[in-house]
């Protein structure tokens, strides 16, 4: 499958996530896309760089100016801020205070509360290469979605960071920018009626959910863990079906945990059915393998040969297919995705 690449994803770099009461090293980190390319790069599947020139504009159509404007300088901010309270050590940015219910949504000027405000956990620290590397994803997958967009079948747009957790203004799970979404918004610009989105990720795909809740022009299809057990917890339930015209465009699949591939296949074969009956022009994929049974902080059973039935049946969609990469956890990584996109491309070809 057609790959598209760029180095730059290590330029974001986040040390340490809150995780169990402390914080821990990453889970998110750039070993995750190195494992994955050189799993694609051992079977000689075709891998470009993301064009230069690519046209950005989906992406400020897709978040909020004044939310891009704060990843561009939030670091520069949080370094200044270092600098007057005389700390050497180069420590990334990071929230630890958030609105709730009964409280303001009111933009602070101080860093903490900007970081705060724009956020919703404390899992993901901002580096001083954070908005180069969020730029270089969301050019990824520009470019495979133009290669999309002039006739290729399928292409693979392996983006670091992930992006089905951000929101139009917000980020956290270790997304920024919502690369699956602004993808959706490119083919829409470039004149498709109805694109489908359709989230296999073992975490609910809260932010794509939220940017796509009021409209019918994207459907948005997540299987997750159940929010009552699962993050990120506060969305993702199976009554949230879209508002105003987007009524019935938002479907969800909360599955208990340790859901096996038989049990995942149902609700697969589901949303599958309910992606045909919309008749979309393209279909993305959010990518994520963190359904694997082995995955370090996810509770599904999926065996790692059960990945590529998930990729020959969402081959049978018969449609342009766009993967984008979200979350994976765990050194198995790249054949976890290999087998993926291996199972669609054989039954593609059968
Ligand atoms: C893109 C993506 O996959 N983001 C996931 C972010 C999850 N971060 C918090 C993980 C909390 C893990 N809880 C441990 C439960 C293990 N049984
Ligand atoms: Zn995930």
């Amino acid at each position: 499958m057609f790959t598209i690449y760029t180095e730059d994803h290590r330029l974001h770099n986040g040390k340490e996530e809150f995780h169990r009461g402390k914080m821990e090293e990453c889970f998110e980190c750039p070993r995750r896309a190195e494992l994955i390319i050189q799993n694609i790069r051992e079977l000689g599947w075709k891998v470009d760089e993301p064009k230069r020139q690519v046209d950005l504009s989906a992406l400020y159509r897709i978040h909020q100016p004044r939310y891009l404007s704060f990843l561009q300088t939030v670091y520069e901010q949080w370094q200044r801020v270092l600098i007057r309270e005389e700390i050497e050590e180069k420590i990334d940015a990071m929230p630890h205070v958030w609105s709730c219910r009964g409280l303001r949504q009111i933009e602070p000027k101080n860093i903490y509360g900007k970081l705060g405000y724009y956020s919703f956990d404390a899992a993901t620290p901002i580096t001083a290469g954070t908005w180069q590397a969020i730029i270089a994803a969301v050019r990824t997958v520009l470019t495979a979605q133009q290669f999309i967009q002039s006739g290729t079948i399928a292409s693979f747009a392996l983006t670091r960071p992930p992006g089905h957790h951000a929101g139009s203004d917000f980020f956290g799970g270790y997304c920024f920018c919502n690369n699956a979404a602004i993808a959706a918004e490119a083919f829409l610009q470039s004149g498709a009626k109805r694109v489908a989105i359709l989230d296999v990720d073992y975490h609910h795909g809260n932010g794509t959910q939220q940017i796509f809740y009021h409209r019918n022009d994207v459907l948005f299809i997540s299987l997750h863990g159940d929010p009552a057990e699962a993050y990120p917890y506060f969305l993702g339930y199976r009554d949230e079906t879209g508002e105003g015209v987007g009524k019935g465009f938002n479907v969800n699949y909360p599955l208990p945990l340790n859901t096996d591939w038989e049990q995942y296949r149902t609700s697969l074969l589901d949303a599958l059915n309910i992606i045909e009956t919309y008749r979309p022009e393209v279909l993305v994929i959010s990518l994520g393998v963190d359904t694997y049974e082995d995955d370090d902080i996810s509770d599904f059973c999926i065996a790692m040969h059960e990945f590529n039935e998930m990729g020959s049946l969402l081959a049978q969609m018969n449609l342009p297919t766009l993967f984008v990469m979200e979350g994976g956890y765990y050194e198995e990584v790249g054949t976890a995705v290999t087998n993926v996109l291996t199972g669609f491309d054989q039954a593609k070809h059968t």
